[in-house]
């Protein structure tokens, strides 16, 4: 009887539990309704469908809540509970962070392979977060430029970076000026700078395509935005909660099938633009993505020996 009482019970308490609501503050660190925000918010429009009565996502917003580079470590901390944002906006917490450009295999395949799971480890233990998704693994780079050099080299060059171009920037001679995304346009327009670093889509969401004249080929390295939960919050939900946003998670991932169509879209809405192509010929934009593999690797594995080598074996490259 004390027993059945006892199950009674817990069952009872089990459901009350499943019944409580939890709603996670979550923020962008790119402008809101951008390139790089826009799927993430379809993310919470469908988790606040899907989980009606589980979870909830209270979306603050980007940049003007909180600066870019401070974001990882607000999920870290649990000022926040989720985020949407690149790894080159969180090296200072987690070198490796800057190696997942390097990794564009289709996340299909990293979650198979070893490497989601690797990822997550390390998220689990330098940033204090679930990491529940990456987006854009199909988007490449660019350099763009407003000062046409006559070879494959940034000498007298002042390029805007983040850890994603700093290493390929100074390796060809550049100088390499650290700003997050809300400072380019100012930047270009003062001539503080004389090119960036930026995908190849997404320019024209602050109207960079006002300030830009070229964009260099050839492309390379993947476009990393992640979508982390702060690993207490993770571990504190039910069950039920946490497939709610896994299943809307890899529902996120596979968007990543309309990048191809996109990036397409961009690059001729860049020509009708004015912004002229700079193309050195297929050696030489061979000897840039090699160069820039290999000083990205190399920055990586410096700064975290073990893992950075390790990431680049599930890498492959
Ligand atoms: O250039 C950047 O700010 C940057 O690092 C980045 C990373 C991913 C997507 C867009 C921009």
């Amino acid at each position: 009887m004390k027993r059945l009482l006892l199950a009674a019970l817990l069952a009872l308490t089990a459901n009350v539990a499943g019944a409580q609501e939890v709603t996670l503050r979550a923020v962008t660190s790119f402008a809101e309704k951008t390139q790089f925000s826009k799927n993430f918010e379809r993310f919470i429009d469908r988790v606040n469908e899907t989980g009606k009565g589980q979870v909830k996502i209270n979306y603050i917003g980007g940049p003007r809540a909180m600066p870019p580079f401070e974001v990882g470590n607000a999920v870290r901390t649990k000022v926040v509970d989720i985020a949407n944002v690149t790894g080159a906006f969180y090296t200072n917490l987690m070198p490796e962070a800057d190696g997942l450009k390097l990794i564009g295999k289709p996340m299909g395949e990293q979650r198979k392979n070893g490497t989601w799971a690797y990822i997550n480890e390390l998220h689990n233990q330098k940033l204090n977060s679930q990491f529940l998704a990456r987006q854009f693994h199909n988007v490449p780079f660019h350099i763009y430029l407003n000062k046409k050099p006559e070879k494959m080299d940034f000498t007298g060059l002042k390029i805007r970076v983040t850890p994603v171009y700093k290493d390929i920037v100074e390796a060809l001679g550049g100088t390499a000026i650290t700003t997050p995304p809300g400072e380019v346009y100012t930047a270009l327009e003062r001539g503080v700078v004389d090119g960036y670093g930026w995908p190849v889509t997404g320019i024209f969401d602050l109207g960079w395509e006002k300030v830009t004249k070229f964009r260099l080929e050839p492309a390379f390295y993947a476009v990393e935005v992640n979508v982390l939960v702060n690993l207490d919050v993770w571990k504190g939900l039910t069950e039920a909660q946490r497939k709610v946003l896994n299943d809307a998670a890899l529902w996120l991932e596979a968007l990543d099938v309309e990048n191809d169509a996109q990036v397409k879209s961009e690059r001729d809405r860049q020509t009708k633009a004015g912004i002229q192509p700079i193309d050195f010929g297929p050696a030489e934009s061979k000897k840039f993505v090699d160069k820039a593999n290999e000083v990205g690797w190399q920055s990586v594995i410096k700064r975290a020996p073990e893992s950075g080598a390790k990431l680049r074996s599930l890498a492959g490259n």
